[in-house]
């Protein structure tokens, strides 16, 4: 049993489930955890809470959950030490890679891995240990398209601008859902009342979705767009914008290039020539760019609708053309630049991010571009699948569930399963790890320090905070960081790499740990110490002292300051953009080809109770109605013959998956939704509640060749799919049957 590492029964901390970094207040007693409220003094989000933060206590306690390593034997799981499976990974790591070149590993990061700063500090290390070029992660499913562009816009992958939201008076939403989400790209604790409040100052919210979503519930105005098309309605309202009313940079004019060239490519993209493909009316985008030119302030926001998508990265590029050219960039109210107390961006290059890197290599079968050092996931399967020189034979992954995260779900699952060796650095044994031979579970959150480097930076309001952590881990357990340190120093010394300089890294870096370099990052800050004890100024010890947090203030302008391009301005039309528009053209334009009689398009969702594929073993979230439905608009309905609650076969190009029906005119017609994250049925998953919502995986249908060509991004957004009622389908299978036997 662990005993609780602060003697006080309230413990003060941070959520770190999504990305909005609420504080929470967790009451303990003997040792166990009693409740778990908002904290109403956490200066950011001031008593908000969502129902998952329960989960924390239910995750800790989870009888599903591995307290050690286990391996896998023809007899089932069985539990070895730390030391041994330490060192067989590294071994077996070593001599794969000996034999078949260091790209015959592969590595895997997902999401959590963002919510814990041990892990995002350590895992460079390790990544540069493991040597390979084969790396992946949640970035090619989720947010590539937004680095790509501030990449090759602002100069660095995550100089991600941040919609004002509690400023501005014009708020315009495309492909996300914050009040299922709770906000993404945005962490904004309590987004439901920062919504309502653009509305209380006489401003509006407009929501542009295929699906009338919660968030466009509560907005102004909603706007059905069909999937995948966001990019031409992006450009018409940017050429109503550029032709009407005329660009306003105020002073980015100074600081900007390439605007010529962007009137140059608008001209032709006009509303009406949209509007047949975006089933977006061509007076209400005129009206749409009118209104955003005469607000006071106003801000565009997109998030993974227009991420995942053929066109993902041209959505971002456009979408920061537009806040640019409105006048609404790094100024109050619209787009602006946080600057954080551990600044990833700008801080000292020890502790920064790196700024990203573009197409310097490629994948090996397809030659898809790297972004940062990583190739797209999409990709993953096909690396491990087909032969040749640099095929992936062994696999290592963290934090990550791509059998059910990432598309094509059913040839990844084929392909791990032929691996030579797998490791997964995993609390459970779920769809990707039950493939693995050696599985190593972390520590859980409460039994870690934390702090946000990544979501501060991503926050609509400038605030720090430290958590230490609630629980003591017991001597039998590790960090994520211990995992990659413990990783990256056997595969070193195996490889003969010095060995007294390598000892020393070692326990520096194992006597620092990711508090020891959050100190360093805190007081080399913008709101640092600075190494001089006397001044005032933040490190971890006055973090501390301050158990709520600390704010710091509205997002402020930062140009041209802030800049990381190389000639310090902004790019307007970067080289790899511009020529990507000519696509656009090409399918939408010059063919005009309208969307076909009858066809459907497959989009995700997400709920609120959810999140991705990992909290569906909580019983207290995943209790009440089935939420792995198909949504089918009632027109669809009607003419394929499904009516409510019954199933329906849903096919794509790579798969078919049955699930039940929800007739509602929440979607469009022309369009369906399942939820992602589901499909917990495959044998050998050991989530036992899970096991029972089981649900199917929409990634059994969305497709690894489709992309956004620019990045690699996967394109879930409008997957082309046949849907039929499962109960006509086995009368016909039956009725075949009959035919061909009698
Ligand atoms: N409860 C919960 N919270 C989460 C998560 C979770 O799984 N559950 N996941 C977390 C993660 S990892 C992330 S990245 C964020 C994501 O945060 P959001 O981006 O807010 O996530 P979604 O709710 O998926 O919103 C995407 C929206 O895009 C719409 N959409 C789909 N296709 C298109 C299209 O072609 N065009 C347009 N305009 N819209 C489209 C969908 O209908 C959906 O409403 O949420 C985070 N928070
Ligand atoms: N069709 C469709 N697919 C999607 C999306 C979509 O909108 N539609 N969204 C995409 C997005 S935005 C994302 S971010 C990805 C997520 O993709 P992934 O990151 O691959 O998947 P998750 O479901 O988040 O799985 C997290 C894994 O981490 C483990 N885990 C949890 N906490 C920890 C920890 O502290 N340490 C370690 N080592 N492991 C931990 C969990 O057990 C689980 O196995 O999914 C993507 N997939
Ligand atoms: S909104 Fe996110 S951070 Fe806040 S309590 Fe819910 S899961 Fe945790
Ligand atoms: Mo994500």
């Amino acid at each position: 049993m662990s005993k609780p590492a602060v003697p006080s029964e309230l413990h003060f901390r941070t959520c770190n489930l999504c990305e909005a970094m609420c504080g929470i207040q967790i009451e303990t007693s003997q040792g166990r955890i009693t409740s778990i409220r908002g904290d109403e003094e956490d200066p950011f989000s001031k008593g908000h809470i969502c129902p998952k933060a329960v989960a924390l206590q239910d995750l800790h306690e989870d009888p599903d959950r591995l307290r050690h390593p286990v391996r896998r034997t023809a007899t089932g799981w069985e539990p070895i030490s730390w030391e041994e499976a330490l060192d067989e990974t590294a071994r077996r790591f070593h001599a794969i890679q000996r034999e078949h070149g260091k790209d015959a590993l592969g590595v895997y990061v997902g999401n959590p891995t963002v919510h814990d700063h041990g892990a995002m500090m350590f895992l460079p290390f390790l990544l540069r240990a493991l040597r390979t070029r084969n790396k992946f992660s949640a970035s090619s499913v989720d947010q590539l398209p937004h680095q790509l562009a501030a990449f090759l816009m602002f100069g660095h992958q995550f100089l991600i601008p941040i919609p004002d939201i509690d400023h501005t008076r014009y708020m315009l939403i495309l492909g996300a859902n914050p009040l299922a989400s709770n906000g993404s790209l945005m962490s904004a604790p309590g987004v439901r009342d920062r919504l309502k409040a653009i509305q209380k100052r006489g401003g509006r919210v407009v929501v542009v979705d295929p699906r009338k979503t919660e968030t466009a519930g509560i907005a102004d105005e909603h706007l059905f767009i069909r999937p995948g098309t966001d990019a031409l309605w992006l450009f018409s309202l940017l050429h109503v914008l550029l032709e009407e009313a005329g660009p306003k940079l105020g002073r980015l004019a100074e600081l900007s290039d390439g605007l010529a060239s962007i009137r140059e490519l608008a001209r032709d993209f006009t509303p009406e020539r949209a509007a047949p493909h975006t089933g977006v009316p061509a007076d209400t985008t005129r009206r749409i760019a009118r209104e955003l030119s005469a607000s006071e302030s106003a801000v565009c926001y997109g998030r993974v609708g227009v991420s995942t998508q053929a066109f993902g990265a041209m959505c971002q590029w456009l979408i920061n053309l537009i806040n640019i050219v409105t006048g609404n960039f790094d100024r109050q109210g619209g787009a602006l630049f946080t600057r954080p107390a551990f600044d990833v961006v700008g801080g000292p290059r020890a502790m920064s991010m790196n700024r990203g890197g573009f197409a310097r290599f490629r994948s090996r079968v397809r030659a898809l571009p790297e972004f940062a050092g990583e190739l797209p996931v999409s990709a993953l399967g096909e690396e491990i699948l087909t032969d040749g020189p640099g095929r992936i034979r062994a696999m290592l992954t963290s934090a990550g569930n791509p059998v059910v995260s990432t598309p094509n779900g059913r040839q990844l699952d084929k392909a791990l399963a032929s691996l030579d060796f797998m490791v997964c650095i995993d609390p459970y044994i779920n769809e990707t790890t039950r493939h693995a031979h050696l599985i190593l579970p972390p520590t859980t959150h409460l039994e870690r320090s934390h702090y946000d480097i990544a979501f501060h930076a991503l926050a609509v309001r400038n605030t720090t905070k430290y958590s230490p952590p609630l629980f003591t881990p017991g001597p039998d357990s590790r960090h994520d960081w211990e995992i990659f340190l413990e990783l990256k120093h056997r595969l070193e010394t195996l490889r003969g790499a010095p060995r007294v300089r390598g000892e020393l890294t070692y326990r520096a870096l194992k006597a620092l740990g990711p508090d020891g370099i959050l100190d360093l990052g805190l007081r080399a800050g913008p709101y640092g110490m600075k190494l001089r004890p006397l001044r005032k100024g933040l490190s971890l010890a006055s973090l501390k002292a301050k158990p709520h947090g600390v704010d710091l203030g509205p997002l402020k302008p930062s140009l041209p300051g802030r800049l990381a391009t190389k000639d310090r301005r902004i790019h307007l039309a970067p080289d790899v953009l511009v020529a990507d528009v000519h696509r656009l053209r090409r399918t939408f334009l010059e063919a005009e080809r309208a969307p076909e009689e009858g066809e459907l398009l497959l989009i995700g969702r997400r709920h609120l109770r959810d999140n991705n594929s990992w909290l569906h073993n909580v019983p207290r979230l995943i209790k009440g109605k089935p939420r792995c439905t198909l949504m089918v608009h009632p027109e669809d309905a009607r003419r394929l013959g499904l009516s409510e609650g019954e199933e329906a076969v849903i096919t794509s190009r790579v798969g078919e998956v049955q699930a039940p029906v929800n007739v509602t005119e929440e979607v469009m017609p022309g369009v369906v939704s399942l939820p992602h994250g589901y499909g917990h049925g495959r044998e050998g998953v050991r989530l036992r509640v899970a096991g029972e919502h089981a649900g199917v995986s929409i990634n059994d249908l969305t497709d690894d060749r489709a992309l956004d060509a620019i990045s690699g991004n996967a394109a879930f957004s409008g997957v082309q799919v046949r849907v039929r009622p499962a109960a006509r389908a086995a009368r016909t299978d039956e009725q075949l049957e009959q035919s061909a036997t009698g």
